[in-house]
């Protein structure tokens, strides 16, 4: 039985066209899958989603609503994910945190040219740390696909596409990017900028009321999750993040996820403190529990690593009960 939701996830693709990239993306994902022989063998493989997708106002695009997200959670648990022995399908907002460069453009403080001297030599105090990063990803290089998104509607067809391609037990899908709740179909999106002033405004594209206000009017994007966990991805452990700022919500609204749509994991995280203490709900299990980050580990150790660690052991137990 179909319900309105499947209606409108459905209804989706029809509606919204696919990125002009998108068969490029999936021929490297299909590269990548078939060179690590992966779907075949006890290889094991992560998708990483990472950064916040952006929402286009306009068609020829000046104006967009944006999700917050640095890509430091999904840049920094591809690094650890690759140090477990996982491959790493890295699908990113384009020019945020990339694995290993993040370290090199997470400062306020230092610009890239800064780790230079005037003679274009590397300052030897920055030396150890970009020899070490830089030997990381060489040694890496061959396990880590990175492929970008812009917009929402990138995002979600490339989610599909991939999904599809990498749906087997020794897959993980770790959705860390932060992804828009609102969007404005491709039907009703404007084709050119939307203009300021009353009198610029053409009839077939009146965006501003009587009283030159722009209002915007946003669908809902539909639940994606439900597709990825009962269809796409239906044989892979399937992880979702929930981003909240009322710290009353974060559990009930995690509970809830789980609840919905039946995936293996919840991580919650609060805006102000993500980087330092995230919850996790299991299915199955009664209650969630938090993993922090100490005083005294905060600076040998980031929060990815506690998160990572975890998720690699559950995943291995959970692929034993496939067995
Ligand atoms: C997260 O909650 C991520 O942990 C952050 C990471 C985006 C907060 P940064 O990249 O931040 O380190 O700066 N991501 C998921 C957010 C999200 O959109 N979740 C949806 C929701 O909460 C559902 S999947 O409803």
């Amino acid at each position: 039985m179909s319900t309105a939701g499947d209606l409108l996830e459905n209804k989706y693709f029809f509606v919204n066209p696919k990125p002009e990239y998108l068969d490029d993306l999936i021929s490297k994902t299909q590269d990548f899958v078939n060179e690590q022989n992966n779907i075949t063998t006890d290889d094991k493989l992560v998708l990483v989603t990472s950064g916040g997708t952006s929402v286009p106002l306009e068609d020829n695009t000046v104006r967009f609503i944006d999700n917050i997200s640095a890509g430091t959670r999904g840049a920094s648990s591809a690094e650890q994910f690759l140090f477990k022995g996982y491959k790493v399908i890295f699908l990113h907002r384009q020019f945020s945190l990339q694995p290993f460069n993040r370290h090199f453009n997470k400062s306020i403080n230092t610009s890239f040219l800064d780790y230079f001297d005037t003679n274009g030599e590397i300052k030897p105090k920055y030396k150890e740390e970009i020899l070490k990063m830089k030997k990381l990803s060489e040694t890496y290089k061959d396990n880590l696909l990175i492929l970008p998104f812009t917009t929402v509607n990138d995002y979600l067809w490339s989610l599909r596409s991939i999904a599809v391609l990498l749906n087997s037990r020794n897959c993980i899908f770790y959705l860390a990017a932060a992804v828009s709740d609102f969007y404005v179909p491709y039907d009703k999106l404007p084709k050119h900028k939307i203009q300021s002033r009353a009198e610029f405004q053409k009839e077939s594209e009146k965006h501003l009321d009587d009283t030159g206000k722009l209002v915007l009017d946003l669908d809902p994007v539909p639940k994606f999750l439900r597709k990825l966990v009962q269809t796409w991805a239906n044989r892979s452990m399937i992880i979702s993040f929930k981003l909240e700022t009322d710290p009353e919500l974060l559990i009930a609204k995690a509970k809830q996820a789980l609840e919905n749509y039946n995936h293996q994991l919840v991580i919650g995280n609060l805006l102000h403190s993500r980087n330092r203490e995230v919850m996790i709900l299991a299915e199955n299990s009664e209650k969630e529990h938090w993993l922090r980050l100490s005083e005294k580990n905060e600076e040998s150790t980031c929060i990815e690593e506690l998160i990572v660690d975890e998720i690699t052991k559950t995943h291995d137990f959970w692929m034993q009960s496939w067995k």
